[in-house]
């Protein structure tokens, strides 16, 4: 029996895996995401970097784990908080836990069918993604929300329906305030 390494890692303060894989995510990325087209053309002469996820990754195998932090940075297109593009899994069954680092923002959770939770997330905070649930996160905050995330190693991305239609909430600022609204284009 060949048996794998094991590992440990510090995450930096900034939320970087050292040695991870890093993916950049820049708003160019992301047309088609936000509700306001005009704010998000308007914001593209910019194009600023919405996050960055460090990633160590194995081979996609059943019973074996990823690892990924995310540093979604903080800003709006319109009156929509900056996140992340969302997914579900390819092996739709696949579960996957959350943790909160730093800063703050929470995860918009979707089922096929639409119904949608949203769970608020802070340096602490825990979720967990149950099997089939699609899942987003938002920052809400004025600073980088950083996460870890720990999800098998065979589930794989399906970003499909979400980049066709979104999530069936937004999430908003009006009147100084984080609001969940219904998204007129679902
Ligand atoms: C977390 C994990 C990753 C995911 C990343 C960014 O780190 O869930 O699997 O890739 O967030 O999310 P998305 O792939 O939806 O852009
Ligand atoms: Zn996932």
């Amino acid at each position: 029996m060949e048996y794998k390494k094991p590992l440990g890692v510090k995450i930096e303060e900034n939320g970087v895996i050292p040695g991870a894989k890093k993916l950049v995510r820049r708003l160019s990325d992301m047309k088609g995401y936000f509700l306001d087209e005009e704010a998000y053309e308007e914001l593209l002469k910019e194009d600023p970097v919405v996050y960055e996820v460090y990633a160590v990754e194995q081979e996609e195998k059943d019973g074996d784990l990823n690892f990924a932090t995310t540093v979604l940075y903080p800003g709006k297109v319109g009156k929509e908080f900056f996140f992340t593009k969302g997914h579900f899994h390819a092996r739709a069954d696949r579960a996957e836990i959350y943790y909160g680092i730093k800063g703050k923002g929470g995860m918009l959770l979707q089922t096929p069918e639409g119904e949608v939770e949203w769970i608020p997330m802070e340096p602490g905070t825990v979720v967990y993604v149950p099997p089939y649930w699609a899942h987003r996160t938002v920052n809400t905050g004025d600073e980088p929300f950083i996460f870890l995330a720990i999800y098998p190693a065979d589930a794989g991305h399906d970003y499909g329906s979400i980049k066709e239609k979104g999530f069936a909430k937004l999430v908003i600022e009006e009147d100084g305030e984080v609001k969940l609204v219904d998204n007129p284009r679902w």
